[in-house]
């Protein structure tokens, strides 16, 4: 079994820390997007739409999402500690949250970085109005976020799961396009403190 991974990338990151949280270890093939490595033609035999994160497993089947990875180590790795919940309702708030975090917070941060930062300059078409509306978008969600955490400990209830590892990723990216939680919002500072000092985040 082979992941193909970046370490700078966020996306791939969240199967870094999930795998960590496992006590999982799967070797790594680097793919750096900065070296434009995700886009030779032997990459994309894996992924043909040159993405990280990808899975190989042995008989050469692969996964390439970041979020199937992730189930097929819960279901078919190691289940323990459940990070996609345990029974029908948690499942599906799991995964309520984790589509809200990938579609509200994550994919809204990584179009300021697509559509603002220097980084893609001259590597993708940018559209910086449309960033800063996503900006704007963002602090928003950041706001709400910081609502819904009055009243839980973690994203989607009483305990940690896949929806928390995609907020922390996200709320992450955002720095690097100065997306900060704000200093009146102690709810998801709270949060964000407690997920953060877990071993799993340094991965
Ligand atoms: N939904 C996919 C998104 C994959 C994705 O967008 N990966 C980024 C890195 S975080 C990438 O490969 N970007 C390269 C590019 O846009 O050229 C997943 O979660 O795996």
């Amino acid at each position: 079994m082979r992941l193909f991974d970046d370490p700078l990338a966020p996306n791939c990151r969240r199967v870094r820390i999930f795998l960590a949280e496992k006590g999982v270890d799967i070797p790594r093939e680097t793919v750096e997007i900065a070296k434009k490595q995700h886009k030779t033609e032997e990459y994309r035999q894996i992924n043909p739409l040159a993405l990280v994160p990808a899975l190989e497993l042995d008989d050469g089947r692969r996964l390439c999402e970041s979020v199937a990875i992730c189930r097929y180590v819960e279901e078919a790795l190691q289940p323990e500690p459940n990070l996609f919940g345990a029974e029908p309702f948690e499942r599906a708030k799991i995964e309520q949250w984790q589509r809200h975090m990938e579609f509200e917070i994550l994919l809204l941060n990584a179009q300021v970085f697509r559509n603002t930062h220097p980084f893609w300059q001259g590597r993708i078409p940018q559209a910086p109005d449309y960033g800063e509306m996503c900006r704007k978008a963002s602090a928003k969600r950041y706001e709400w976020l910081n609502n819904e955490l009055a009243n839980r400990e973690y994203i989607a209830g009483d305990r940690f799961s896949i929806a928390d590892i995609t907020a922390l990723v996200g709320i992450d990216f955002g720095r690097i396009s100065n997306i900060r939680i704000q200093p009146e919002q102690t709810h998801l500072q709270r949060w964000y403190d407690a997920v953060s000092s877990r071993p799993s985040a340094k991965a």
